[in-house]
């Protein structure tokens, strides 16, 4: 049946206008991207008038970007092609039925991970719009971070619910996951490699017409649209395993008495031919909106969208779930260390006054989705501990007070605990904290940014992730 796609996508002729749903960090950057294209005429970008985010339909069309930070090019290229009149926004969806391609770019975050459900509702409702004005030989893009299996599954169900059409016979179905980090989103899209996975051939191949001519470096990895959501949902999970498998390291090192940067070191010397073992860091904890929730997309994947029985060590855990835990644990081994630091100045949790340097889940970034450092926060609040939080660029955060005064927050601090390597931190001379902070203060260094024996040599009680070799140092200084 492909043929009549062929055909009917031939009779439609090339892409012209094109259509993005979801003026978010990966839809604006997307859409202004395609209105750069010369052989593409017009872009519309889709946006519900919402009380939440309808304000983004006018900033845009006045050539203002409402997304936060710098990203490089990205206002330049919005004013551009604004005046040029190549791109649009609206929240008149009925536009649609001009578009020859219509991409979807919407949130799939995780209600709670516990239970695998993610919260598909706003992407299932853009698929139902897009649905609603569909027209045949049009392509569809899903570009949002989905289960494995949604393509075919259940977004090929409610586009034809909605429209009447069938995917891979009327019109064209594609899955092309986004890879943008905040802070680069243009040069992602323009320079990685872009995965386009179609349900059929016709589909795959009219998803790299669209794509093609946006990528500068990058280039077009084709596959089914299946393989493409395993890979986007892989690829943050593998990183997630890289990093669990160095924290895990990291406790070991830390249980023998030994410096994990020396391991770290020494593992990484083995070079060679078809030898690697980019071993990742260890840390505080992992944050974020990507890694914490695609490993969940995939393992819910392989159990919703089976072709043949998994065949898997009996009533063994996913290895990919259990780097899950172990990178969720950390927070929780952060307390520990904490709780060992004030235990050699005789304190305990209970009543301790403490220092959080950092919120945000990236070094200087003031993006806290996810952040480990919640997770910190309420164990310690919990077993009867003050805790104050400071982060230079994160400013507001639901039920935490976030300070902007260093000061404030090391006075009379008991312990010091570093979460986010942001640098200003990495600035903050053992002295300057010492005048602040009460006597035989306690540092736990989750990001290995400082020096042991400099703080150490200071009079500080020292903690830090994987130094076995300095957790239990003489101490200097009564
Ligand atoms: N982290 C560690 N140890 C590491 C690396 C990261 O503990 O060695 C922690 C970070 O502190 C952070 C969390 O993991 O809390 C996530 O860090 P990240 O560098 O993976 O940043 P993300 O979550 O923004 O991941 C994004 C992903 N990009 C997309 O989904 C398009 C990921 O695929 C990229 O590999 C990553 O950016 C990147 O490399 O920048």
């Amino acid at each position: 049946m492909t043929q009549n796609l062929q055909d009917t996508v031939e009779r439609r002729g090339p892409i012209r206008v094109i259509g993005v749903i979801g003026m978010g960090y990966v839809g604006i950057p997307s859409a202004l991207l395609f209105a750069d294209v010369p052989a593409y005429t017009k872009v519309y970008g889709f946006q519900r008038d919402s009380p939440g985010s309808g304000y983004k339909i006018e900033m845009l069309n006045q050539g203002i970007s409402p997304l936060k930070g710098k990203e490089p090019g990205l206002s330049d290229l919005l004013s551009r092609v604004v005046s040029l009149g190549k791109f649009e926004c609206t929240s008149d969806f009925s536009r649609l039925r001009e578009c020859d391609a219509i991409t979807l770019a919407i949130q799939t975050p995780f209600l709670d991970h516990r239970d695998l459900v993610p919260d598909f509702s706003a992407l299932f409702e853009g698929i139902r719009v897009a649905g609603r004005y569909l027209t045949p030989g049009t392509l569809v893009v899903l570009e949002s971070t989905i289960t494995p299996g949604t393509t075919t599954g259940v977004a090929r169900t409610i586009l034809f619910e909605e429209s009447g059409l069938t995917a891979g016979e009327d019109f064209c179905l594609a899955h092309a996951p986004e890879r943008v980090m905040v802070g680069r989103l243009l040069a992602n899209i323009r320079e990685h490699d872009r995965i386009v996975g179609g349900i059929d051939p016709v589909s795959t191949r009219r998803a790299i017409e669209l794509y093609s001519p946006v990528l500068s470096t990058g280039s077009i990895i084709p596959m089914s649209a299946t393989a493409a959501e395993v890979t986007k949902t892989a690829e943050n999970t593998l990183r997630d395993l890289q990093i669990a498998a160095a924290n895990q390291l990291a406790l070991y090192c830390e249980a023998m008495g030994i410096n994990f940067y020396d391991v770290r070191a020494g593992v990484d010397s083995l070079k060679g031919e078809g030898i690697t073992r980019a071993m990742l860091w260890p840390g505080a904890g992992v944050g974020g909106h990507c890694l914490t929730k695609d490993t969940y997309h995939l393992e819910r994947g392989v159990v919703s969208a089976p072709v043949a029985g998994l065949d898997y060590p009996q009533g063994k855990e996913s290895l990919y779930t259990l780097a899950r835990d172990i990178n969720d644990f950390m927070p929780k081994h952060m307390v520990f260390l904490t709780r060992q630091g004030l235990a050699r100045a005789e304190k305990t949790l209970q009543g301790a006054v403490i220092a959080l340097l950092g919120w945000a889940f990236l070094p200087d970034t003031d993006d806290a989705r996810n952040t480990p450092a919640e997770e910190y926060y309420r164990l310690c609040d919990e077993a009867g501990a003050e805790v104050r939080v400071h982060d230079p660029l994160v400013f507001h955060y639901p039920g935490v007070i976030i300070n902007r005064d260093i000061n404030a927050v090391l006075q009379n601090a008991d312990a010091v605990v570093l979460f986010t390597s942001h640098g200003m931190y990495r600035s903050l001379s053992p002295d300057y904290v010492l005048e602040r902070v009460s006597k035989n203060p306690v540092l736990v260094d989750g990001r290995n940014v400082f020096d042991p024996d400099t703080l150490i040599d200071a009079g500080f009680i020292y903690k830090g992730i994987g130094r076995g070799d300095k957790n239990y140092h003489q101490l200097t200084k009564s």
